[in-house]
């Protein structure tokens, strides 16, 4: 899967938001998701494959926020993940995927969920919209108590729902599917630190050198670095750049 390059894993991946994703990172050069959890996609659109939001948190969500955000997106050819990290029984994900004031199938590509519900989560989300889930198999929070067996386990859902289910938020090298995404949070260039709440950073080079990741996911180093935009770029080049190292190694 590592030494696979992502036009060749979007040609051998089943899910259609997987393939899709898979494709635009090669096309366009990019395995940078950034998590605008403050601010719209405007500046970093060039350069990202993902823009992760928290519809919750956002100030100016609205049906006029989804609409401009799907402009963005098909401008400048990115993902929308919705960061929602889902965790209920099938009935009530179906209804918080689809309903509310949310509405989130209808303007997201993809959505975060947990597993510990189990696979009935995922019948839920069956026909929203086509939307794909990527399932948290683990945190980059310190203490979580996510073991290997929950891991291993939210792997195995992931790969028995391989019509539903992109890929993985997930710090560590577990699926061997070249047509599952790993994605990583807990990237900034100053690996390392912590945000005082928890947060853990290791380094973009990092995570997808030796870490199995696929897609960064970076929020408050672009989000609160004084040129965004640039900033998001220097993200995108590091983490191109050792993808492609990756492809080298034996
Ligand atoms: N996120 C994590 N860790 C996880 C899963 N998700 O940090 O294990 C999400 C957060 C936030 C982003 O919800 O939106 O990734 C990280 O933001 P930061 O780069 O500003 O720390």
């Amino acid at each position: 899967r590592c030494r696979m390059p992502f036009e060749q894993r979007a040609e051998v991946a089943t899910q259609p938001q997987a393939r899709r994703l898979l494709a635009l990172m090669a096309e366009k050069e990019t395995n940078l998701c950034v998590a605008a959890d403050r601010t719209l996609g405007r500046d970093v659109g060039p350069h990202i494959c993902v823009l992760k939001v928290h519809c919750d948190i956002l100030d100016d969500f609205s049906p006029d926020f989804v609409s401009r955000l799907r402009d963005l997106a098909k401008r400048h050819n990115f993902l929308i993940m919705e960061d929602r990290k889902l965790a209920d029984i099938g009935h009530v994900t179906r209804l918080q995927a689809t309903g509310g004031q949310f509405r989130i199938a209808d303007w997201a590509d993809l959505v975060t969920a947990h597993a510990l519900p189990g696979p009935g989560l995922l019948s839920g989300l069956e026909g929203a919209h086509g939307m794909a889930a990527v399932l948290v198999a683990e945190m980059s929070s310190e203490g979580s108590p996510i073991n290997e067996e929950y891991s291993a386990a939210a792997l195995a859902m992931a790969e028995t729902h391989g019509h539903l289910v992109a890929g993985l938020v997930c710090q560590s090298d577990l699926a061997t599917d070249p047509g599952l995404l790993q994605f990583t949070p807990g990237v900034s260039f100053s690996g390392g630190a912590s945000d005082g709440l928890g947060q853990r950073y290791r380094e973009p080079g990092h995570v997808v050198g030796r870490g199995g990741c696929d897609v960064i996911i970076v929020g408050r180093g672009v989000a609160e670095a004084s040129d965004p935009r640039s900033a998001a770029e220097s993200y995108r080049q590091a983490a191109f750049r050792a993808y492609r190292e990756r492809l080298k190694t034996e």
